[in-house]
């Protein structure tokens, strides 16, 4: 652990005083999303260990949704520039880095959302040349991958089959890969930005959303929806990066206690997700009267058909070093058999 450089001195008023250490440093976490949600209690239980670890030495400041800027450009774009060490960047974030869509992608990922985790943290993964050289290359570094549980459709109707999905302006994060997703399910993709969410489904702009259960409860949207349903079709995935320059400039302890922090994360954040999404499912059930439907394998199939060329619009948006981080992400799917989505 690195000594701390505590510096007693002596105020004009004549008080004993302690003034910083001399290896005090802040860094500014800034989030996707708002206070209560699965992003924000990851980024709590990461603050607490990394403030106990460097025995105080670096305080990690959260900057939950909205107090960076007004879109989520203006984070991603202060992660780049360093005026932010650390954040989330999950369905926006396709604009800045094309190659992490990867994590937009349907029926690919393994059922078991644990697994999903570890793979996506996994050093053939994370590590793999392709994967960081797609953020590096743009003044980031990618530093693991957050799964918040499944991505839930609500809408004024009941959705079980591809022709249900007909035309709806359903919301998707501002992301080419969602819209043609949602595109070959036969929706009509709309993006909004999330703050605005509320409002447009109230009055009608959206026609249908999509996000993971605590999400809906946490931005109260169910409470303008009357269905919601169960797919199972992809989770919600936000990509962990920080600044290149930051990353690269931390002491060799440093970057270790990143490290291992992260990587207790991996069951943490695991646990926080699976916690936030079943209790918030009992709130939505017990305050409002939503009707939950849950797609059998038969129905979900269809959809899965349809996702199947999405694979290729992938690569044909994010290149070679997207077709090479698809690949490595089937093969450790493969290797843990997990099995992908649906199949
Ligand atoms: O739908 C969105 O825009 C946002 N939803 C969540 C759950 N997290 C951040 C994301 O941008």
């Amino acid at each position: 652990m690195q000594m701390r450089n505590i510096v007693i001195g002596v105020t004009a008023l004549g008080m004993v005083g302690v003034a910083s250490s001399a290896f005090a440093e802040t860094w500014r976490f800034g989030l996707e999303e708002t206070e209560g949600s699965v992003q924000y209690g990851y980024a709590e239980e990461f603050k607490k260990m990394i403030e106990e670890k460097s025995n105080g030495d670096i305080t990690v400041q959260l900057l939950p949704y909205g107090s960076w800027g007004s879109s989520y450009s203006a984070l991603y774009d202060a992660i780049q520039n360093g005026s932010i060490q650390m954040g989330f960047g999950s369905g926006f974030l396709g604009g800045t880095v094309p190659e992490s869509q990867l994590m937009s992608l349907n029926f690919v990922m393994p059922n078991d959302q644990l697994e999903t985790a570890k793979i996506l943290n996994s050093d053939a993964f994370l590590q793999s040349d392709p994967w960081q050289q797609a953020y590096r290359e743009r003044d980031l570094v990618p530093l693991g991958a957050l799964p918040e549980g499944y991505q839930v459709w609500t809408a004024n109707q009941e959705i079980r089959t591809p022709e249900d999905m007909q035309g709806l302006q359903i919301r998707v994060m501002d992301n080419s890969l969602l819209r043609s997703t949602y595109q070959a399910y036969g929706a009509a993709p709309i993006t909004i930005a999330y703050g605005e969410l509320y409002s447009a489904l109230q009055q009608g702009q959206a026609e249908g959303n999509i996000q993971p259960v605590f999400a809906h409860e946490n931005m109260g949207f169910y409470e303008v929806q009357d269905y919601m349903i169960f797919a199972d079709q992809s989770q919600f995935i936000a990509n962990l990066i920080g600044n290149l320059d930051w990353y690269e400039g931390l002491s060799d302890e440093q970057r270790q206690m990143v490290g291992s922090t992260l990587d207790e994360m991996v069951q943490k954040g695991h646990d926080i997700q699976t916690q936030f999404n079943s209790e918030r499912l009992d709130i939505i059930k017990e305050k409002s009267d939503i009707n939950v439907i849950y797609l059998n394998d038969e129905e979900r199939a269809k959809f899965r058909e349809l996702a199947k060329p999405v694979r290729q619009t992938y690569v044909d948006m994010a290149g070679e070093r997207g077709k090479q981080s698809l690949d490595i992400l089937l093969e450790e799917i493969d290797k843990a058999g997990a099995g992908n989505q649906g199949s």
